[in-house]
């Protein structure tokens, strides 16, 4: 018996065989937990501290088992004893603690700096409800409480805690760590910290609880991107607990290896994902000056440690907090940060660039760039619009902070772990280099025109479609036709990400249909969503999907044609499923607006093929693949900005011009849609289509449909289109978040 085998039975309450699923499961948990922890090392002088507010992991055991080295032994153990692994992964509850791509981002890097090996730990919050759980009632979303902590669970109490003042009050911090295993590498850790006396029996009916006991529910919920107005103050309080444990238990760590603090730089560099974590640059300077430094050499210090991440060009989204808020939470932080406004002030003289701006608000990604030493994008058209648009007068003071750092994926779980048939089939052709060296799928580019493997490929994605299929109907009822193209948009639901072009193409083609214009292969296409709870417009969209999906089942003229469908609580556990299987990917967001996307990697690296605006990483994406290998439409970001900029945007005027639109947006208010549908919902969205369109689906609604068309053509000719699953795949090496974080740190972090 070797030692994981040892671990398991020992682990287990009777024989493994005599065990249920879920025991097996824990004594799984519990044995991967001991192994990981061979793995920790102390090793190395500097530590990267990734202060994020999300950290969207997902399950761990398959995971965790993948990159020990179990995997196959435990396949093998189990069914030796008459169980099945993936009934077992099955048991594990997700743990939801992101809203999406900069959470689940944030948890590949992880996996990617234990791989490489290099010393990085995450810290952010134990939520105990994480991301709400999504459910469908007529036709609406419902939000409902997602827990995820069991009895035995991936979090190890690691016994240590802090005390974090507030106005009036101080709370305990209680730190749980999960490990991170990397792929035939060390195991760090994710820091979580919780508050001691949280209380989960204030949660009420859905997601609702009481807001104002702020000691017992900090760390109850994940906070929705969300434009509550009540949620501002336990955001803030969330975030301030976050960063004040963070510092603490850094500048302790850095302290127990020898850091005098003067030298803090040497030993830790903070990246700050995103401004949710900013308030640490005010936080360090304020424990460094409580520790003896002057508060000079303390701003000093802290500019040299601290590096930002920005993910959003999104105006809304750039957090700005009012000083009154601040000061109702954190008064303490306050003459810190009107010191750091102050400097700035006397500087530069430009009030572009304050951190205090005339409404008296904070810009906390102001905070960020004066004192931090570095900025950057997450994909190459996103950092050259922060340069030349949104952050252009930082970028006039500090050219040398800013730099490009296009995001990427952990091949582990987006290849190994969700497509073993894949993966298998890769490394018969080209050997398993590429599962520490991306680069290598481009050795496959050898078999473009190799139609045995073409057509395994081909296979493959097939097994995947019906393994969805099947899913799909046991875990939601759900009927889809694995012979028609599988077309999946899934991502959070933002006006941006334009769910509704894709929708109102829905429309355009049950209308060809009912007028007798067939498609050649019948089309699926498969939604998956969730909308803040505050997000009227976003639970609108929702809502005609979900009608759609009502309609096109029910009408047998059109459903063996067309079919939508819209999961029901999209998550990292389903995206697994769903990614596989996909024949196009929808990565239609209005340009310029989706700052890098990760999901279009995913896909692009399980040979699907995308349907695309020059956004984000799309753009790298088209550049790799080269026009024969994406579809690529609509207004360019230089468009789009220009057209932001005069202001001259009226959606009526394409509505009235073009007869295709008009009967897409007509048929919201159809008699059809009214039979399944709430006019209240449909008419606020084709009010804001009609009236603004902010993100402006009409003028791309032609080009996206024409291109759509031409996939679903191309789609027919098996053997060109299997070509162009290839080249993708091929490709996809440098989406590896391997290769973002070799750039990370060559250019950032500079750990050894
Ligand atoms: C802000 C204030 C108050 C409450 C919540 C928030 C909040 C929460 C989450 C603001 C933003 C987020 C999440 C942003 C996000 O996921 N951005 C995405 O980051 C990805 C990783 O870089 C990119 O690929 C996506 O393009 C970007 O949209």
């Amino acid at each position: 018996m070797n030692r994981f085998e040892e671990l398991v039975t020992k682990n287990c309450p009777a024989s493994i065989a005599a065990s249920t699923d879920r025991e097996v499961y824990y004594a799984l948990l519990k044995a991967v937990q001991t192994i990981a922890q061979d793995r920790e090392t102390k090793e190395g002088k500097k530590k990267l501290y990734y202060i994020s507010a999300e950290f969207l992991i997902g399950k761990l055991l398959s995971n965790n088992l993948i990159n020990l080295g179990l995997y196959e032994d435990a396949k093998a153990l189990l069914e030796k004893n008459g169980k099945s692994l993936s009934a077992i992964e099955e048991i594990e509850p997700e743990p939801s603690l992101g809203n999406g791509g900069l959470g689940r981002l944030a948890a590949c890097f992880l996996d990617s700096i234990a791989t490489l090996g290099l010393n990085g730990d995450g810290c952010g919050l134990n939520y105990h409800f994480g991301l709400f759980r999504q459910s469908f009632e007529d036709n609406k979303q419902r939000e409902l409480p997602n827990p995820w902590i069991e009895e035995t669970s991936w979090l190890i109490d690691t016994g240590r805690s802090y005390q974090v003042p507030f106005k009036g009050f101080t709370l305990t911090s209680k730190l749980y760590d999960v490990a991170v295993t990397g792929y035939e590498n060390r195991t760090n850790r994710l820091h979580l910290f919780d508050v001691k006396g949280v209380d989960e029996s204030l949660v009420g009916d859905g997601i609702s609880f009481d807001k104002e006991n702020i000691a017992k529910n900090l760390t109850l919920f994940l906070y929705p991107d969300d434009s509550d107005e009540q949620g501002h103050l336990l955001r803030i309080y969330q975030q301030y607990f976050m960063v004040s444990n963070s510092a603490q238990y850094i500048l302790d760590e850095c302290v127990a290896k020898g850091c005098t603090l003067h030298d803090l730089p040497d030993y830790a560099v903070i990246q700050i994902n995103d401004t949710h974590p900013t308030m640490v640059i005010p936080e360090l300077i304020r424990l460094l000056v409580e520790r003896g430094l002057e508060m000079d050499e303390a701003i000093e210090i802290v500019s040299k440690t601290c590096a930002y991440t920005n993910h959003t060009i999104l105006a809304e989204a750039l957090e700005k907090w009012p000083v009154a808020y601040l000061k109702k939470v954190v008064p303490h932080l306050v003459p810190i940060i009107e010191v750091l406004d102050d400097k700035v002030r006397r500087k530069f003289r430009n009030d572009a660039v304050n951190i205090i701006d005339g409404q008296e608000r904070v810009h906390m990604a102001h905070i960020d760039i004066h004192y931090g030493f570095s900025v950057n994008g997450v994909a190459a058209l996103h950092t050259d619009i922060l340069k030349e648009t949104e952050l252009h007068p930082f970028y006039e003071l500090y050219p040398e902070k800013f730099n490009n750092k296009t995001n990427g994926i952990t091949f582990r779980r987006w290849l190994l772990h969700c497509n073993h048939e894949l993966t298998d089939l890769i490394t018969s052709l080209i050997g398993d280099g590429f599962k520490k060296d991306a680069d290598q799928l481009e050795k496959l580019l050898a078999y473009a025109d190799d139609p045995a493997v073409l057509e395994k490929l081909l296979e493959i994605k097939q097994d995947s479609k019906v393994a969805l299929r099947d899913y799909l109907k046991e875990t939601q009822g759900l009927t889809i036709d694995e012979h028609s193209i599988y077309d999946i948009q899934i991502k959070r639901l933002h006006e941006y990400k334009r769910q509704q072009l894709n929708a109102l193409y829905v429309i355009r083609k049950y209308l060809e249909i009912k007028s007798g214009k067939l498609p050649k292969t019948p089309i699926t296409a498969i939604f998956g969503a969730k909308a803040a709870p505050a997000y009227t417009i976003a639970k609108d969209i929702i809502h005609l999907i979900l009608c759609l999906q009502e309609l096109t089942a029910n009408d047998p003229q059109v459903s063996p044609y067309l079919k939508v469908v819209m999961v029901e609580n999209y998550n990292v556990s389903l995206a697994e499923k769903l990614i596989p299987a996909c024949d196009l990917s929808e990565q239609i967001s209005l340009a310029s607006k989706e700052a890098s996307g990760t999901g279009n990697m995913k896909f692009m690296l399980n040979g699907a093929v995308t349907l695309g605006t020059l956004d984000g990483a799309n753009v790298e994406i088209h550049d790799l693949v080269g026009d024969e290998n994406i579809y690529v439409f609509g207004d360019s970001s230089e468009t789009v900005i220009r057209r932001y900029q005069e202001g001259t945007y009226s959606s009526r005027s394409y509505y009235e011009q073009n007869p295709a639109i008009k009967a897409a947006v007509d048929f919201l208010l159809s008699e059809e849609m009214l039979a399944v549908g709430c006019r209240e919902n449909l008419e606020r969205l084709s009010n804001e289509l009609l009236n603004k369109d902010w993100f402006m689906t009409f003028p791309d609604f032609e080009a996206y449909c024409q291109r759509k068309d031409q996939a679903f053509e191309d789609y027919t000719d098996r053997m060109a289109w299997a070509k162009k699953m290839l080249v993708n795949i091929s490709k996809a090496g440098y989406f590896s978040s391997d290769r973002t974080i070799l750039e990370y740190n060559r250019d950032i972090w500079k750990l050894s």
